[in-house]
């Protein structure tokens, strides 16, 4: 059984383990902890905690400790054998950041195997909470630190993505900034990957580029700690961050305490742990130039394997490192599924309904364009929600409907351009990806195929398969991405939707002037009203 590779993801709202058998292609086991459920101690709502104001968003990183070991247990329950697994790596919600004093690495080297891992490291925090992704209080932070770093162009130049709010560099400073007596006291800083590697692993463990370029802390093309940005953001931060390392670095052998106590074979390699996003990128399999996934999800998520480094001056895209020691982007837009449902719920249709709409209406929309800002959106930055409608009214059915998916998607083709590698395919997911009329539109917009497959814990699965593949470097029974991914990939397919070549010079034309649409709203430019004539004389 030289096969057995376990994948951790500690996400914002559970801890998930999944057990992949590479023999036989195939998830053998697979558990979850929920944070709300099964830790209702801690009275997190959706694993998160609000301190004051809606902005300040935190955790306890206790609590992850809490469902690692609990989720442990569930495992040595069960039929498989903890003692098989050959190697581990794990995922976690990017940019969280974990406050430790100096007895975290004392106490995890002398582990008691007769304590729980909770009652001995309880007082190893120097913040009992962590500031997540979701808190947004930190524009005063990134505003500062950008100015240091010289404004956005040198910022995104420096550390791939301009300074954000649900990054870890602002949380840090703001961190130093209300807190200066416990900055000081903290001996390290871990993001909530490194954190929960460091627990597996008995020390501290370092902080990959996968997850390190969701910091504001890291060169994007070094991939060293930029002395900059840690400047900019607080004093000897250096002294208090672990080592950065590739992401697929072997980090050493589980700890002696999860040894005895869960039964793990000694010999068991750790993995460094990375962020969500990353491991996600090999969950779902995209490890070639010209692969896209698109989440579908409450917001939607358009995310890539860049061969080459490619960055967004705009500041609206990021880029974070691939565990292949490559690169990804994410963008993200929060008018998604949200949105859609909009649309749908004010004709009450069902998303059949919808579908059979869409399908009749006109690549094109006879020249009828919405900008679809239903809720704030985060790209193009758009603060007050306000649906825009041009030749047409908000009772037009047929125009609604298709004025939606077409806004959506000319939307993130115009949003990705930055991005020169184009998409050769797309992958969906996510409650909308299973209807192929909406998926239709967006292989016609992107001019690629569009394939949908059922991805569930493609976090954590991403993080088994990492582990096997440094797995198999280490004993020189080299396997490619593509062994590994590939393969289980295969296993996934589903829905395929060709794109239409008949309407690529149509959405080539709608792009260009859904762009001149969003300039005017956004007081930029001209009303294009003339142009959208021409489109219509054109094409209708
Ligand atoms: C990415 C981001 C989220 C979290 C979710 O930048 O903030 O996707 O990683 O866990």
């Amino acid at each position: 059984m030289d096969y057995l590779f376990l994948g951790l993801d500690c996400s914002t709202q559970s801890l998930t383990g999944i057990i992949f058998d590479l023999n036989l292609n195939k998830v053998v086991y697979r558990n979850s902890v929920s944070f709300d459920n099964e830790l209702s101690h801690y009275n997190t709502l959706n694993g998160a905690v609000i301190l004051g104001s809606e902005k300040v968003v935190h955790s306890y990183p206790l609590m992850w400790v809490e469902a690692l070991e609990l989720l442990f247990e569930k495992i040595k329950e069960s039929k498989i054998s903890l003692f098989e697994i050959r190697a581990i790596s794990g995922s976690a919600q990017q940019h969280g950041t974990v406050y430790l004093n100096n007895n975290f690495e004392k106490k995890l080297k002398h582990l008691d195997i007769s304590k729980t891992l909770v009652s001995q490291l309880k007082n190893s925090f120097s913040h009992p909470t962590s500031p997540i992704w979701m808190d947004s209080s930190t524009t005063k932070q990134c505003k500062e630190i950008r100015k240091t770093l010289g404004g956005l162009e040198s910022t995104i130049n420096l550390l791939g993505s301009n300074t954000i709010e649900r990054f870890s560099g602002p949380q840090i400073r703001k961190f130093f900034q209300e807190h200066p007596k416990m900055y000081e006291e903290t001996s390290i800083i871990h993001l909530v990957s490194s954190f929960m590697a460091s627990i597996l692993l008995g020390k501290n463990a370092p902080i990959d580029h996968g997850d390190g370029a969701g910091m504001n802390l890291m060169n994007i093309k070094t991939k060293h700690w930029e002395k900059r940005a840690l400047e900019a953001t607080a004093p000897n931060l250096i002294e208090k961050l672990p080592p950065l390392s590739y992401p697929y670095a072997i980090i050493g052998k589980i700890s002696s305490y999860l040894v005895e106590k869960y039964g793990f074979n000694p010999n068991t390699s750790l993995i460094a742990w990375s962020g969500d996003n990353p491991n996600s990128l090999i969950g779902v399999g995209l490890i070639k130039k010209g692969k896209v996934a698109i989440s579908l999800g409450t917001s939607d998520t358009y995310f890539s394997y860049l061969q080459d480094l490619y960055l967004d001056y705009k500041g609206e895209g990021h880029v974070f490192g691939a565990p292949t020691g490559d690169y990804m982007s994410l963008i993200c837009f929060e008018n998604g599924s949200l949105a859609r449902e909009k649309i749908k719920n004010k004709f009450h249709l069902n998303w059949e309904e919808f579908s059979t709409i869409l399908e009749k209406s006109p690549p094109g929309n006879n020249g009828k364009i919405m900008l679809p800002y239903f809720f704030p959106e985060i790209v193009p930055q758009v603060l007050e929600p306000k649906v825009y409608r041009f030749g047409f009214d908000e009772n037009d059915v047929e125009g609604n409907v298709r004025g939606i998916i077409e806004g959506q998607f000319l939307s993130m083709r115009l949003h990705s351009k930055w991005i020169r590698e184009k998409p050769i395919e797309i992958y969906t997911t996510g409650g909308a990806s299973t209807n192929k009329d909406i998926l239709q539109v967006l292989a016609n917009i992107f001019k690629a195929k569009v394939l949908t497959f059922e991805f569930t814990d493609s976090a954590a699965l991403g993080a088994a398969l990492r582990a096997a593949k440094s797995y198999y470097d280490s004993i020189n029974q080299k396997k490619t991405w593509e062994d590994i991914v590939i393969k289980f990939i295969d296993f996934q397919k589903n829905i395929s939707v060709p794109p239409n070549e008949d309407h690529f010079e149509l959405y080539d034309d709608m792009v260009d002037l859904y762009k001149k649409y969003e300039l005017y709203i956004l007081k930029e430019g001209q009303d294009p009203e003339t142009e959208r004539v021409k489109f219509i004389k054109k094409y209708f």
